[in-house]
């Protein structure tokens, strides 16, 4: 049996802030790609990660631009709805979205939280579960969400996901599971996951897969990202498992469709905020969130003249005019 497993595509119809390419007809470049792959090498089924579209109520022009690649594999795309398919983190909005209706009319199969679904080829059976993206996921306790309680009547089990599944720490604050969280508790033997843009791989624990090779879509401007070639992943399966990560043949260079000095000039500004941010904790607590008092304090402390001082009290004035003139209006 052989599969065809990709994540992430975000399809929308404008360029990401400092993409230099078309992002539309690249993307559709590597719809192209990934369905001639899947015809030719002749792929049984196609999985999907989730987050297909960038936002779950994109303009039909677009949807019908893509549903064309789709709709040319023999059958639907098995796949879990993303964050970005989804109305407020709540798959039960699914019936209202661009997903939703693919879905209804059959150009993908949404697996459902529960749904048993096997696939079969030859002598080679596979239970396949999924889960969408939903607002605890990797919040919950049990992190219910990456565990499959049961395998039987097959060969082996796969289970795809949309969250924040991770192979070590990650920022503070930012919710995320660790593979070690649930690798004893799944009985899964492939976990593919969506979500996490970069991807960390193929890693394999007790026998088991977890995988997230990264989206196939490069929308934010990062480092990481400007290195990272997308891919997609063919999963060959007879009585073992065997993965084939693939990078896209057209996907293009990082550096020829990101601007590097926009790249610069954020982490300029990020930097400069942050100086700012420390300049002021170096001066203690301040008690009083009064942005005037803390300058006239800066300023007598580092006894910068009364024009330079008067003229920051004067700007920051400006500025809060023009936030608040804005604020009414929305
Ligand atoms: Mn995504």
């Amino acid at each position: 049996m052989k599969l065809l497993y990709f994540t992430d595509s975000h399809i929308r119809g404008s360029t990401p802030k400092s993409r230099k390419d078309n992002y539309v007809e690249t993307l559709k470049e590597k719809f192209k790609e990934i369905i001639e792959t899947a015809k030719s090498e002749n792929i049984d089924y196609v999985l999907f990660g989730g987050d297909l579209f960038d936002r779950p109520d994109l303009s039909l022009s677009i949807v019908n631009e893509f549903i064309i690649y789709l709709k040319e594999l023999p059958l639907p795309i098995y796949c879990v709805l993303g964050n970005h398919d989804i109305f407020g983190q709540n798959p039960s909005t699914a019936t209202r979205t661009v997903l939703g209706i693919l879905d209804t009319l059959g150009i993908v199969k949404l697996i459902n939280y529960n749904e048993i679904i096997y696939l079969q080829r030859n002598n080679i059976k596979i239970q396949l579960t999924g889960c969408p993206y939903y607002y605890n996921i990797d919040t919950s306790p049990e992190r219910e969400g990456y565990i499959v309680n049961e395998k039987k009547n097959c060969n082996f089990s796969i289970h795809i996901v949309h969250g924040m599944l991770l192979d070590r720490p990650f920022i503070k604050g930012i919710p995320h599971t660790l593979i070690d969280e649930i690798a004893d508790k799944t009985f899964a033997d492939i976990t593919l996951c969506g979500h996490y843009h970069t991807g960390f791989g193929i890693k394999k624990i007790n026998e088991k897969y977890f995988v997230n090779i990264g989206s196939i879509s490069r929308v934010s401007n990062t480092l990481s990202e400007i290195e990272r070639t997308p891919s997609y992943l063919i999963i060959h399966i007879d009585n073992k498992i065997k993965f084939d990560v693939r990078n896209l043949k057209c996907a293009k260079n990082g550096e020829d469709i990101f601007d590097k000095n926009i790249l610069m000039q954020e982490e300029f500004k990020e930097q400069k905020l942050n100086e700012f941010i420390q300049q002021v904790n170096s001066y203690g607590s301040f008690e009083i969130l009064n942005i005037e008092s803390i300058i006239r304090e800066i300023s007598i402390r580092e006894k910068i003249p009364d024009d330079i001082k008067n003229e920051a009290i004067r700007r920051i004035g400006e500025a809060q005019m023009l936030l608040s003139s804005k604020e009414g209006m929305l």
